[in-house]
């Protein structure tokens, strides 16, 4: 193949491969509905420039020392690691300069943050959930974290605004994750499938990579930490002791949104059963498996908690937890025949 041939394809490839950032995603979403005010487009451009800063501070970790427990502690009096606080920090700065989002609750704060009482006729219809840095303790041997985000509306009937934040999952307009590893990938649903972006650090965007992310079926895989298996209950262990007879592979990072990445491209199971250290289950309601469930339905897999489906769940305090099976649908269904 001559040079002129070999640019030639490069500038064919080019072509047939739509260079889309995920902001001109987003527009091109937002024009198809005529009505749309650019608020939802607002929003979602903030969590991708908070994505951006937070992978440019996890990449320079080391460098820039900000690994390390602060000596603070988050509402569950785990030890908060630097980089928690500044992802935390970051979030708050960018959606707290938007003025669309009324309610922000996050992992690392006790009390949702009111950011702006709504007067009449000031529309802020938003509320914003997220675990800002999510298995942050990973960070000290450079495994994967994330970010997870759940977005409602704001409901304004609701007898106090922190309120409007205790909506079950099915009220999600967008969820999504950030994932920091070799590559940041964005992964995001506004309730029309689930769409796929990787940051190219050399131009600083997020290029779509998937518009329609599907999991896979029939996947021979399940992901949690068998070292609560004693713990568990038995119907779990049940699945489990199956597995071992029927040629299953176990892959587990410690960090949900790792653990699910994995998961959704590959297809398979996540668990986090219900232990005696954690009897509700150890993850977050809110802002972990309730945006990490919309996602999973919307790439046509399934996710439950126990045997209630997530997403229908009424929840009763922001930092409430839940047991978490998810993944392919078939795989979902096999766990669930064990705990009926
Ligand atoms: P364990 C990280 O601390 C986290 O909240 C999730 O990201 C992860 O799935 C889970 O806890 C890991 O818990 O008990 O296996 O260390």
């Amino acid at each position: 193949m001559t040079l002129e041939e070999a640019l030639q394809d490069e500038v064919r490839l080019t072509r047939d491969q739509n260079l889309t950032s995920i902001q001109s995603y987003l527009l091109a979403e937002e024009a198809k509905h005529p009505q749309a005010t650019g608020s939802f487009t607002w929003l979602l451009s903030a969590i991708s420039l908070s994505a951006k800063f937070i992978a440019a501070r996890c990449r320079r970790a080391r460098i820039e020392a900000v690994l390390g427990a602060t000596e603070g502690e988050n509402v569950h009096a785990e030890r908060q690691q630097k980089l928690d606080v500044i992802a935390n920090e970051t979030l708050l700065r960018c959606l707290g300069s938007r003025p669309v989002v009324s309610i922000i609750a996050s992992e690392e704060n006790e009390e949702p943050l009111i950011l702006r009482q709504s007067e009449p006729g000031d529309i802020r219809p938003y509320v914003v959930l997220f675990d800002p840095l999510d298995g942050s303790s990973n960070l000290d041997v450079c495994g994967g974290v994330g970010t997870i985000f759940s977005v409602l509306h704001h409901d304004r009937r609701s007898d106090a605004p922190e309120n409007s934040v205790l909506q079950p999952g099915t009220h999600q307009v967008a969820a999504g994750y950030v994932l920091y590893g070799p590559s940041t990938v964005l992964v995001m649903t506004t309730g029309n499938g689930v769409q796929m972006f990787v940051l190219d650090p050399s131009i600083g965007s997020f290029l779509l990579v998937d518009p329609q992310v599907r999991i896979p079926d029939g996947t021979k895989s399940y992901s949690l930490n068998e070292a609560y298996v004693n713990s568990f209950p038995e119907g779990y262990q049940r699945y489990l002791e199956w597995t071992k007879n029927n040629g299953y592979s176990q892959r587990y990072v410690g960090t949900m949104v790792a653990d699910v990445h994995r998961v959704l491209m590959k297809g398979g199971v996540f668990l986090y059963p219900p232990t005696d250290k954690a009897p509700q289950g150890k993850l977050r309601l809110m802002y972990e498996a309730n945006p990490m469930s919309f996602l999973m339905e919307q790439a046509g897999g399934k996710a439950y908690s126990g045997t209630q489906r997530t997403l229908e769940i009424e929840p009763e305090k922001i930092h409430e937890r839940t047991s978490v099976i998810m993944g392919s649908p078939s795989e979902v269904d096999r766990v669930l025949s064990f705990l009926q």
